[in-house]
């Protein structure tokens, strides 16, 4: 809104036209959703204490999160329209990639804040069936991925990293691709947030790297000297992810151990599910898998443990999936397991930016 009012006023006063670069928008975006987040947060943290909305902790988890009960929970209700005002205030509306980003926010924001609901609120320790959770999502990231695959100029070929001549077109095929991806990175984000920081500091490293990706493959030039494809319009993604990343400092701020605020599912499941909408749009899905390769690795330790415990008529191959309680329970402090898994985060995402360069 803001970038459209002075937008109108550019013509008479030259300095505003500073505001269509989408580099100075992506810095105000970061800093509007960072102030915003602390302004709200200070008075939402003591409100949800008062309100009860604190954190149920299961009995078979490890020891040391007894002490977590209570915490207050629901974090997402400040990330989520934090990061909407910011987009509405500094990003162009008339772009549609932003809207198919609210309607992410919107639908995964709803089955999030449904699951917390019932838990924290209802004190139902189960929430949301599993079936009816992964049934909305399915639907959501369905919506957005049909309206992609008919979008006038729309490329269905898949981006393969470190072989770019190899460009398979998926055709139809391309609308499950981006659902798995979409829903897939919700639920693994959603799995990684377990300890205190360990979700936001791989968002944080996720979405400054895809802040750059969309940026380069919304330009004709920087997209055809690096071999990605172009995206028109996919720069607007790059003010998105500065909203995402001012909001998931000021979390981060709270969320530090000892946590004061978890995110719960209302912040997790959007903010994986945006994570794979910008990765789609942007054309970089596949290299999603090293971006965002703690949560992959979270993921399959789940799936692996499960199997293997099916396979084995009840043995485990990780003394607790996901793997962050394997690492707590072999007696590794909370805070080294979170920084440690930032660390690789960090690595993995400068391996992936090497893919930019690298054919
Ligand atoms: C949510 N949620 C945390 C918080 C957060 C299939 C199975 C592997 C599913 C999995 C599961 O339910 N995962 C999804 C994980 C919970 O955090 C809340 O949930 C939100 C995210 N959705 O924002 O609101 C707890 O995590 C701790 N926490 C922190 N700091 C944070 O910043 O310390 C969270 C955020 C919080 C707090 O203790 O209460 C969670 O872990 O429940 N299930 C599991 O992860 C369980 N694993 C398991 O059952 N493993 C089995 C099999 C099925 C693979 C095995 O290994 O044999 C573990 N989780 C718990 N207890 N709590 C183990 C048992």
């Amino acid at each position: 809104m803001l970038y459209k009012l002075l937008h109108l006023f550019q013509p008479n006063i030259s300095w505003l036209n500073v505001f269509r670069y989408i580099t100075f928008r992506t810095m105000l975006t970061t800093l509007t959703s960072l102030t915003l987040f602390f302004i709200l947060a200070s008075w939402a943290v003591n409100k949800l204490r008062s309100m009860q909305m604190g954190q149920y902790i299961r009995d078979d988890g490890p020891p040391n999160h007894k002490e977590k009960a209570g915490t207050p929970t629901m974090g997402g209700c400040i990330i989520l329209p934090v990061i909407m005002l910011s987009i509405l205030l500094w990003a162009d509306l008339k772009n549609i990639y932003v809207w198919l980003i609210m309607l992410i926010i919107l639908g995964f924001g709803f089955v999030g804040f449904l699951d917390d609901y019932l838990k924290s609120v209802r004190k139902d320790s189960y929430g949301l069936s599993a079936k009816a959770k992964f049934s909305l999502q399915v639907l959501v990231a369905l919506i957005v991925a049909i309206v992609l695959y008919l979008y006038p100029g729309f490329d269905s070929c898949l981006n393969v990293p470190f072989f770019k001549a190899l460009k398979p077109d998926l055709g139809w095929l391309y609308i499950p691709l981006a659902v798995f991806v979409i829903v897939g990175a919700s639920n693994a984000v959603n799995l990684t947030d377990g300890l205190d920081g360990l979700a936001i500091g791989p968002i944080i490293v996720a979405f400054v790297s895809y802040l750059g990706f969309a940026y380069l493959a919304g330009r004709v030039d920087s997209s055809a000297y690096l071999q990605i494809p172009y995206v028109a319009g996919a720069g607007e993604l790059s003010v998105l992810c500065g909203a995402v990343f001012g909001a998931s400092l000021g979390f981060l701020w709270y969320n530090a151990h000892p946590a004061e605020l978890f995110m719960g599912d209302v912040g997790s499941l959007p903010l994986g599910a945006i994570l794979g909408t910008v990765a789609v749009i942007t054309k970089q899905e596949l290299v999603l898998v090293l971006v965002g390769g703690i949560f992959v690795v979270e993921a399959l330790s789940v799936i692996i443990q499960v199997a293997y415990f099916k396979m084995t008529g009840g043995q485990r191959i990780f003394r607790m999936a996901p793997i962050h309680h394997h690492f707590e329970l072999k007696g590794w402090a909370e805070s080294k397991v979170t920084v440690r898994f930032w660390i690789i985060a960090i690595i993995l995402a400068l391996i992936s930016l090497s893919t930019l360069k690298l054919r």
